[in-house]
């Protein structure tokens, strides 16, 4: 392979390196979802052709993973052209997804949300789940796709035939990553994944944005760190529907029992983020498996619970409320810093705010009314 295209997967068209902005880490070698896996590399080359819309949604439907991992190339591109073409697959897709379960996963980077992954995930194949995992990283434009690094901690689920996994997209704003995640999810439940297990780092928006695409939302943490308690934003515990205070095993046990009732005292006096549900804490190791298969319990109930109250519709709607008002405030944006008249004063008015020559409201001013001019 050459330089150029070391950097990209396998099933990126060549000469798009612009349009498509998936990027992979090399040196993993045994995946199914098309990474690097000689027999989907031989089925990549015979399907290098360009795809039709038609082709895409088959092979979606069908559950064919090179065409699921291009149909996510395709969505994930930034180019206008695949756009057109992403919107009609996913308007195609939408009447046949939703059916999953959509679980937030945060937490302080070596908390051992990986790990969970791992252990949880190859639990839900073995009851003839179908896991989908992504990852939501805005970080990941700097790390190219860290989750792939994270493929090491998730070496059996990985090769597994019932699981998939997707490294985030690089789509440098968080806004950006979060509108390719909603598509990916979208292309997953339609593939027949009934179970979508989102990663985030624990960076603040980005749990906020991962919040508004799931429907339960678990905050890993440690214990041992010694003032976790008080280091740990209170806005984030709030966003949780459950804590789970990973690896309580060896000397450390002890310890994570005492986090746990630590943790439950807070969350007593805090607002729960799903009406009617109790958040609370829980012990697990990621390593042992012991505590996974609970946590997997609470998940059901949270759902039984949801699902009775109305409250998981409600919770679907308005988040597709909210992803709507997303896009177009992207699009906004997007005009906005993107138009001729703008972009030729942009340079000037940053300059003189930045001297105090004019305030920042009038430079804000100056720059609508050049947009404003231009659209008339
Ligand atoms: N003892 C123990 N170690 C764990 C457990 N879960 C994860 N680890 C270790 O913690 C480190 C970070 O794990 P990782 O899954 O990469 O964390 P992430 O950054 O949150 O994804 C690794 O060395 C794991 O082996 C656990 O339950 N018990
Ligand atoms: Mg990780």
């Amino acid at each position: 392979m050459r330089d150029k295209e070391k950097k990209r997967p396998e099933w990126t068209p060549k000469g798009q390196h612009d349009g498509f902005t998936t990027s992979v880490m090399g040196g993993i070698h045994s995946s199914h979802d098309g990474f690097h896996n000689d027999h989907a590399e031989k089925k990549a080359v015979h399907k290098r052709k360009k795809l039709k819309l038609q082709d895409y949604i088959k092979g979606v439907l069908e559950s064919d993973r090179t065409i699921m991992a291009r149909a996510i190339t395709l969505v994930e591109s930034n180019s206008v052209k695949h756009r057109t073409m992403a919107d009609e697959l996913i308007k195609a897709l939408l009447p046949k997804s939703g059916h999953s379960v959509r679980i937030g996963i945060t937490g302080m980077p070596g908390a051992g949300k990986s790990t969970f992954i791992e252990a949880l995930g190859n639990l839900l194949c073995d009851h003839d789940h179908k896991v989908a995992v992504l990852a939501v990283d805005p970080s990941s434009s700097l790390t190219k796709g860290s989750i792939l690094g994270d493929k090491t901690r998730m070496e059996k689920l990985s090769t597994r035939s019932e699981a998939f996994i997707r490294p985030s997209p690089s789509g440098g704003v968080l806004g950006g990553v979060a509108r390719k995640s909603r598509e990916t999810m979208i292309i997953c439940e339609a593939a027949g994944f009934d179970v979508i297990l989102v990663e985030t780092v624990g960076v603040g928006q980005s749990e906020i944005t991962v919040r508004s695409m799931v429907d339960f939302f678990l905050l890993l943490t440690i214990t041992g760190a010694g003032d976790e308690l008080q280091g740990m934003k209170k806005g984030i515990m709030e966003l949780a529907d459950a804590i789970l205070i990973n690896k309580a095993d060896g000397d450390n046990k002890k310890q994570a029992e005492t986090t746990k009732s630590e943790f439950n005292r807070i969350l007593h006096y805090l607002q729960p983020v799903t009406p009617g549900w109790h958040t609370k804490a829980y012990t697990c190791s990621s390593v042992t498996g012991s505590g996974i298969g609970d946590i997997w319990k609470v998940i059901e109930a949270f759902l039984k619970h949801t699902k009775n109250t109305g409250y998981f519709e409600e919770r679907r709607h308005t988040q597709a409320i909210d992803w709507m008002k997303d896009m177009i405030e992207q699009y906004l944006k997007k005009i906005f810093y993107e138009d001729k008249e703008v972009k030729e004063l942009f340079e000037a008015v940053q300059a003189s705010v930045k001297t105090g020559k004019i305030t920042p409201a009038t430079g804000a001013q100056k720059l609508i009314q050049a947009f404003e001019g231009n659209i008339e």
